[in-house]
């Protein structure tokens, strides 16, 4: 199915928002690999629009000029090396594609690989697409051939999107291309799919594209027989008739109300303990893809609303700390670049040059304007406690005001206290020994007595979270 990641167990997506290749090759290598990732998300590798009237925002890369792999982030050349190194050290890529459209109208000149193209021509010579693949004006419902009503599902997806050009999935021709884009990359070794705006596509175009992509390549280490792993965007918080469960048969879907849920949560621990609520249309844990926050929603683009991010600090610790900890989903890690403009490209893009790379703190946190949140202690050590007790479900659950805590099967136990200050004897559903706690780096120890309770102390303003397990000692 396309919705079972290969990742040897490991349990966690890092989207490495608007990274260069080279340095994400580096990234695997030095943290991602040891720390138990399971893949990258990159930012669209393709060749994309080059805006410099707006100060070359992160955005432009959401406007394709072509499938070739030649982007902010890096040339093919340097994309192949990454995925290549990036295999070596089991963690997989994952491309954004942006199959819905090409760039805006009103966009015209070279992308970022050298292509021309005339957005208002529909032309684009580096794929070739011309006006015949873009969805004819009379299948788009809205007066001005925008979208602007949500409630119309013909609307929505034969539209134009912003005042993107909207390509026409229904033919053969462009069904082609995009397939021969996702087998370029899947030959190199990539392992899967975020489907940029999959709300705005129909579901059938997809299941035709995705019928055309090659099984994942065995020499980057795949089974044989493996397909490529899909999770699409649809933006579905209840209300509109585009609803997640119409993707399921496609591979898994982007949980918007997770983000909502866990800002909830946090604010108020009373609700930490329905945040699957199935009753709101969520998508059941093995269709959905989990995040606490995304690149659009915590800049208040597609979608926002209530959500954690970087900016909430310990708040946002605890958030990621509690999704990681919990049983629902396939997770993924939002890692971004510091801004206050919610348009502004990465560090050093402003003048159209080069991204500047990361600095690695002596800390092992970053500098140069990264914000990695992937690297914050709490946070990376989590991703190892879920790899750990992955397969189990929640038990022994306990949340008396500011405080909660649940096991892990017999595997595992995870607390957390909202102003850093807890002491009580819990039953943890593991068995007896003596146990590392994670987040302090072993400087705690726990012991679980025979009966399985133990006694939790969580003494950390700015880490409030408590983690043990039986598979991640050490
Ligand atoms: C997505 N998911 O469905 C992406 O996650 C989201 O980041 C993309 O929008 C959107 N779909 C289209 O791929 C982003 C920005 C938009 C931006 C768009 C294209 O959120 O603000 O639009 O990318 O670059 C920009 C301008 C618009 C303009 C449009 C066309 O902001 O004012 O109409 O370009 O020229
Ligand atoms: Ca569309």
């Amino acid at each position: 199915g396309y919705d079972i990641p290969y990742c040897d167990g490991r349990q966690t997506i890092v989207h490495l928002f608007e990274w260069k290749w080279t340095d994400i090759a580096d990234e695997c290598e030095r943290f991602l690999g040891p720390a138990g990732f399971c893949a990258v998300q990159l930012s669209p590798p393709n060749e994309h629009a080059v805006i410099g009237e707006d100060g070359f925002p992160w955005w432009q890369r959401y406007q394709p000029v072509s499938y070739k792999l030649d982007s902010r982030s890096g040339t093919r050349e340097q994309f192949i090396d990454m995925v290549q190194r990036c295999n070596a050290v089991q963690v997989r890529i994952i491309i954004d594609a942006v199959v819905n459209h090409m760039t805006g109208l009103g966009r015209s000149g070279q992308g970022s690989g050298g292509s021309n193209f005339n957005g208002d021509n529909l032309d684009f010579p580096g794929v070739p697409f011309s006006s015949s693949d873009f969805t004819p004006r009379d299948m788009c419902p809205s007066e001005n051939g925008q979208i602007n009503n949500y409630g119309n599902v013909e609307e929505v997806r034969n539209c134009y999107l912003v005042g993107l050009t909207d390509l026409y999935g229904a033919s053969d021709y462009v069904r082609q291309k995009v397939a021969d884009f996702f087998n370029d990359a899947i030959d190199i070794g990539v392992m899967g799919f975020r489907v940029d705006a999959a709300k705005h596509m129909w579901p059938a175009d997809l299941e035709a594209i995705e019928g055309k992509t090659h099984d994942l390549n065995t020499a980057a280490g795949f089974p044989s027989g493996a397909r490529p792993f899909f999770y699409h965007e649809v933006i579905d918080q209840g209300g509109e008739p585009i609803t997640v469960d119409e993707y399921f048969g496609v591979g898994r879907t982007t949980e918007f109300r997770f983000c909502k849920k866990i800002a909830w949560g946090i604010n108020d621990f009373g609700q930490l303990g329905s945040i699957y609520d199935p009753g709101w249309g969520m998508a059941p844990s093995d269709k959905a893809l989990v995040f606490v926050d995304n690149h659009d929603n915590q800049r208040g683009h597609g979608g926002a609303g209530d959500v954690l991010t970087y900016k909430a600090g310990r708040d946002y610790t605890m958030g990621v700390s509690f999704a990681l900890a919990h049983d629902y989903g396939f997770m993924r890690i939002m890692s971004s670049y510091y801004f206050d403009n919610t348009d502004a490209g990465p560090p050093g893009s402003s003048n159209g040059g080069n991204t500047d790379s990361p600095i690695i703190n002596g800390d092992g946190s970053c500098g140069g304007g990264w914000v990695c949140e992937h690297r914050w202690n709490a946070i990376s050590k989590m991703v190892g406690f879920r790899n750990a007790v992955a397969g189990t479900n929640i038990a022994n659950w306990y949340q008396v005001g500011d405080n909660v805590a649940f096991s892990r099967g017999d595997k595992g136990f995870f607390a957390m206290s909202k102003y850093g200050d807890f002491d009580m004897t819990l039953q943890t559903g593991m068995p007896a020994g003596s146990y590392c706690e994670l987040i302090s780096g072993c400087a705690n120890m726990v012991t679980v007595n025979g009966d399985g309770t133990a006694q939790i102390s969580i003494h950390n303003y700015e880490e409030p979270v408590f983690a043990i397990c039986v598979a991640c000692d050490g």
